[in-house]
């Protein structure tokens, strides 16, 4: 029987520690998806400016990026997060072909394998379309000139910021 409570008491413990640490790990304005939290920024920028100010949230390491997408649900949860945000339609992603044309990476290093262009794009209408962004109204990729102004996404894995923890 003592163990018995014992054990209850350490278990009500163990998820009340698990739960209060839960509503810590994407302090507000991130949202919470699966392991990463993501941050929904409706300042237009440049696709490097904006990258620029997604690492500045980083910790101690760069660990925060513009956003890299790697399934459909992925993609889902980013177009519909954005349209309820944003009030325009395109919206910067971290994938590029800055470096070298048509070889793909993204700002956040992460494999490159599940892409969700539209039909003809790729097409680098203008010489130098490198930066890609999501159009937020069907929520396929398009390559477009890097010096656009777009509002953006970053992400970060989650992390723990004690002192601003909220309810969810
Ligand atoms: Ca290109
Ligand atoms: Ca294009």
């Amino acid at each position: 029987m003592k163990f018995y409570v014992r054990a209850v008491v350490l278990l009500s413990v163990l998820i009340e520690v698990q739960v209060g640490a839960t509503s810590c790990l994407c302090p507000r304005p991130w949202v919470p998806f699966r392991d990463y939290c993501y941050r929904f920024e409706v300042k237009k920028a440049t696709f490097k400016n904006a990258e620029k100010l997604c690492q500045s949230y980083s910790g101690e390491i760069v660990d925060s990026h513009l956003v890299s997408i790697h399934d459909s649900e992925e993609g889902t949860f980013l177009t519909m997060t954005a349209t309820d945000i944003f009030d325009t339609s395109d919206v910067w992603i971290g994938l590029n072909d800055m470096h070298e044309e048509g070889n793909y990476t993204w700002t956040d290093g992460s494999a490159y394998e599940y892409r969700h262009f539209a039909d003809g794009e790729p097409n680098a209408a203008i010489t130098d379309e490198d930066c890609i962004y999501v159009y937020l109204v069907v929520g396929t990729w398009n390559d477009s000139t890097c010096n656009d102004l777009n509002p953006f996404v970053c992400k970060r894995p989650q992390w723990q910021w004690a002192n601003n923890c909220f309810v969810d």
